[in-house]
């Protein structure tokens, strides 16, 4: 038994291999770790395989998985995963792109008590260098989408991260196209997870596998992960579905407390309608922010506006630019497409709705 697996899957890296293989294991020695290398590789057509066969002559804790079926990048990572004779894996691919010297930090955050530990592309110390813009833009797009199902995590499609084996054990991973982290995240059972900064180096020497596919396989798998999370509710996603819901029901609430409000300031104090009115909204706004930072994110970390007053101060500007938008949807519609002034009005609260979830999401109540 190894204290760790780190798990490279491979498709004709014969120029790469003996290289990545040496540097995990000088990274083990270094760092006094017993762990054990496993190749995960589908059939290369080059000399990957018998390089690691070499390999292997040498080096006790190096084992390679040669698959024949069902071809992929994802697939051969799940299947490390039941291969991998330890209770941690690590994730790292073969072309240098992910610094094996970062090993023993993801080695020691799951064991301080991660479940998930993702080497970010995207938080701060983070990055990519020598990538062409089409492979930038195809990654941000990606990245937002992921982003939306897990909003803390600033790099769920990350290829590089470790995971605890009780994470992936009996999840029934649907593995396809490359961003197998994303499918872990989805269909894992985890609560605690903790991203580590790296910069991307693109590959210097083999080819790149990047297709169209790999694109609407992504999308399906995004589907996929967002249908799973509503009949299993231990799933990270649906702990986002429920913040979501709550922040609707206290949506609602806030209509409640703005027409009140303005009833009593008009009906029993006889306030100028034009003066009752940013009154109310205002206080609704005020009511709106107590239930969500006290009820729908009381379990955030709340890392970037740690005190109260600046996530009131950041609600109430992006509440403003909810009614704005909101306003704005309705003049379009009604005025440039002649649609019925309700069903106007509603389709516009739905955008500023998404609006405000989406941005407090990010600023008010998001982690460091
Ligand atoms: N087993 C297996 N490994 C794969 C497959 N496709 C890619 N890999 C490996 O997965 C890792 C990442 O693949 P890359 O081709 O580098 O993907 P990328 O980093 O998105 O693209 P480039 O670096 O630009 O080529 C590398 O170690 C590849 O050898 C596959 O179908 N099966
Ligand atoms: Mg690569």
């Amino acid at each position: 038994m190894y204290d760790l697996t780190v798990i490279i899957p491979t498709f004709n890296e014969k120029s790469n291999i003996y290289n990545i293989v040496m540097a995990v294991d000088a990274v083990f020695h270094e760092h006094s770790l017993n762990g054990q290398i496993l190749v995960v590789d589908d059939n290369s057509s080059d000399s990957t395989i018998s390089i690691v066969n070499d390999l292997k002559r040498t080096k006790q804790n190096v084992e390679i998985l040669v698959r024949e079926h069902d071809h992929g990048l994802s697939q051969s990572v799940a299947d490390g995963f039941s291969h991998a004779s330890s209770d941690i894996f690590i994730v790292i691919d073969a072309d240098f792109s992910h610094p094996p010297a970062l090993i023993p930090t993801l080695f020691r955050e799951i064991r301080a008590g991660n479940e998930v530990v993702i080497g970010s592309r995207y938080m701060e110390g983070g990055g990519i260098r020598k990538w062409p813009l089409k492979r930038r833009v195809i990654s941000i797009g990606a990245t937002f989408l992921g982003r939306l199902l897990f909003p803390d995590i600033t790099d769920p499609v990350s290829g590089f991260f470790a995971v605890r084996k009780s994470v992936v054990e009996h999840a029934p991973l649907k593995p396809r196209g490359y961003k197998i982290l994303l499918e872990v995240l989805g269909k894992g059972t985890w609560q605690k997870d903790k991203e580590i900064p790296f910069e991307f180096v693109d590959r210097e020497i083999g080819s790149s596998k990047l297709k169209i596919r790999t694109i609407i396989e992504y999308a399906q798998q995004v589907a996929d992960i967002t249908l799973y999370s509503f009949s299993h509710h231990h799933s990270a996603a649906w702990r986002e579905w429920k913040r979501i819901f709550k922040f609707g029901v206290v949506g609602l609430s806030g209509i409640l407390v703005n027409l009140g409000i303005l009833y009593l300031l008009v009906s029993f104090f006889s306030l100028d309608k034009d003066l009752a009115s940013p009154i109310a909204i205002e206080l609704s706004i005020l009511n709106n922010f107590l239930w969500n930072d006290f009820w729908t994110f009381r379990s955030a970390e709340n890392g970037k506006l740690s005190s109260r007053w600046h996530r009131l101060a950041a609600f109430n500007l992006v509440s403003v630019g909810g009614a704005a938008i909101n306003y704005g949807i309705f003049l379009i519609l009604t005025r440039w497409f002649a649609m019925y002034y309700l069903a106007a009005q509603l389709i516009g609260i739905l955008i500023a709705f998404s609006w405000n979830f989406l941005i407090n999401r990010r600023i008010t109540w998001t982690r460091k």
